[in-house]
């Protein structure tokens, strides 16, 4: 099986991103299961095959612990990886080709915490994914994108798979994408549009530098779930990745 995670900031457009791809694996006549491992979440717009909350329950957790939504949250996180086994035997019930993987609103909960990275290291695979959201809602401002950016290699750091960039929400931008794009492809147009003076120029520099410059993002896919702009593009990248071992 081949395991497509999607990760991003809360409210990025995962969920929504996980549903249209498997849709589409689907219609292809794909053999494609999605995965929810978000133990908090209350609706998805997808049918979930194997959902994380059949195994880990937040209001048990809240009681039995005696926590609030955060603390039972990071518990609920710290479980993810306790329920591999179980996850896996039965995603294999399926017998899937494809596995789309929708991961916790919090990513600092799925990402900085070892039970994420340790899930997806572990998790049975021939070939994985991730596709990394940038919400351009966020990203249309300067700082905001190189702080997504950087967000974006430290995820790549903690769960060491190749790494696809999507910029979500494009129906939602319109004279933005195009400086987006421009940052991601050339650390100075970023740069000067940082306008930072004084003593953080240099911090912003250096990281600005190293993160447009290291190909974190390679591309930059624009796409939106409301008129299915750029999916086929998606599609394409996650192929060259998973099926072609690019
Ligand atoms: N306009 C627009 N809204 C979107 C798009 N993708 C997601 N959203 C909205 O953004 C919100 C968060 O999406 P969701 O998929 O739940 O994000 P998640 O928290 O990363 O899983 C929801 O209200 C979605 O309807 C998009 O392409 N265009
Ligand atoms: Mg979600």
């Amino acid at each position: 099986m081949k395991n497509i995670f999607l990760t991003g900031t809360a409210g990025s457009g995962k969920s929504n991103l996980t549903g249209i791809l498997s849709n589409w694996y689907q219609q292809e006549s794909k053999n494609v299961i999605t995965v929810n491992l978000d133990p908090g979440v209350s609706n998805v717009p997808y049918g979930i095959d194997v959902d994380i909350r059949d195994y880990i329950n937040l209001k048990e957790i809240m009681d039995k612990y005696n926590l609030g939504p955060n603390g039972s949250l990071v518990l609920a996180s710290d479980l993810i990886a306790t329920k591999l086994e179980q996850i896996e035997e039965e995603i294999d019930e399926y017998n899937p080709d494809y596995v789309f993987i929708d991961t916790p609103g919090q990513i600092e909960l799925f990402a900085y915490r070892n039970s994420g990275p340790y899930f997806v290291k572990n998790i049975r695979n021939e070939a994985n994914v991730n596709l990394f959201l940038f919400d351009s809602t966020l990203v249309s401002d300067p700082s905001t994108f190189l702080s997504i950016a950087l967000l974006a290699s430290s995820i790549k750091l903690r769960l060491g798979i190749p790494q696809v960039s999507i910029l979500t929400k494009k129906d939602l931008i319109k004279d933005e994408q195009a400086r987006i794009l421009k940052w991601a492809d050339d650390f100075s147009e970023l740069l000067d549009d940082l306008k930072e003076g004084g003593e953080i120029y240099d911090l912003t520099s250096r990281m600005a530098e190293s993160v447009v410059e290291s190909n974190i993002i390679d591309e930059l896919i624009p796409t939106s779930t409301v008129n299915n702009e750029g999916i086929v593009e998606v599609i394409a990248s996650i192929s060259r990745i998973i099926d072609r071992g690019e």
